[in-house]
């Protein structure tokens, strides 16, 4: 049974809560060994003078430079697709950048030439500053199938081998910033939802593409998956 002390320093304590501004009481989660920061495709292609650049995709650099410090396990992603790809407009005889089409694996956006290999467009951004990165990760690099998801390709089927490579360095919990928060820092979190890793997508530390209400039903679709979404206020060291 609870004494009234207690029933009192309790009801103290929510409205100390309920008057605390809030980022007083965000510190709260603080990564470990067994968490990840996935840093997805910071790259030159979906930053200011980019062929698909996010809006104010390059105020994500400073937030994610410092989160990597709290980080000792950080993978970055990089969408990496050949000349002709599939997911670029210009394949398609008369089609234009955000049009869709219906592949063999489900609808695909149509995008802008973008983040060709070997290109300084599909290189990372300079700005970053994580040197501890342990791994780099090239996704989309079959001329055939897109790949937003870091883990998944579109095919729905071929794995990037991100998920063993966690599992096999103990890794449970997967933190997400970067771009586009409606593509594929989206894909990627509900991946590693499907994969078994709790999963947080840090929203300040990302920015969307928002083409036809993207960046609504990917944060429902998130939701859904079981996603949590949290600000970089939150994490501490
Ligand atoms: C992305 C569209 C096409 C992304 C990649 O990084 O979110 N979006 N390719
Ligand atoms: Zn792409």
């Amino acid at each position: 049974m609870l004494g009234r002390r207690q029933i009192l320093s309790g009801l103290g304590t929510m409205a100390l809560a309920a008057m605390m501004p809030r980022a007083l009481w965000a510190a709260s989660i603080k990564p470990d060994e067994a968490s990840a920061l996935l840093v997805i495709d910071v790259q030159n292609c979906f930053l200011p003078g980019g062929s698909l650049a996010v809006k104010d995709g390059e105020q994500v650099v400073p937030v994610i430079n410092r989160l990597a410090q709290v980080f000792s396990n950080v993978v970055l992603t990089q969408d990496w697709h050949t000349g002709g790809h599939i997911s670029f407009a210009s394949t398609h005889s008369g089609k234009k950048p955000f049009e869709t089409i219906e592949l063999a694996y489900g609808k695909q956006v149509l995008w802008p030439d973008h983040c060709v290999q070997g290109t300084d467009g599909a290189a990372l951004s300079k700005d970053l500053s994580i040197p501890h990165a342990g791994l780099v990760i090239r996704k989309g690099f079959r001329k055939d199938v897109d790949s937003y998801s870091a883990f998944t390709e579109a095919d729905g089927k071929t794995t990037t081998g991100l998920a063993a490579y966690l599992k096999a360095r103990d890794i449970r919990n997967v933190f997400l910033a970067g771009l586009a928060t409606d593509f594929c820092v989206a894909w990627s979190a509900i991946d590693a939802r499907k994969a078994g890793f709790e999963t947080y997508v840090i929203e300040d530390a990302c920015r969307g593409i928002d083409a036809q209400g993207s960046l609504a039903k990917a944060w429902a679709d998130m939701t859904a998956a079981g996603v949590k979404r949290i600000q970089s206020n939150e994490i501490s060291a």
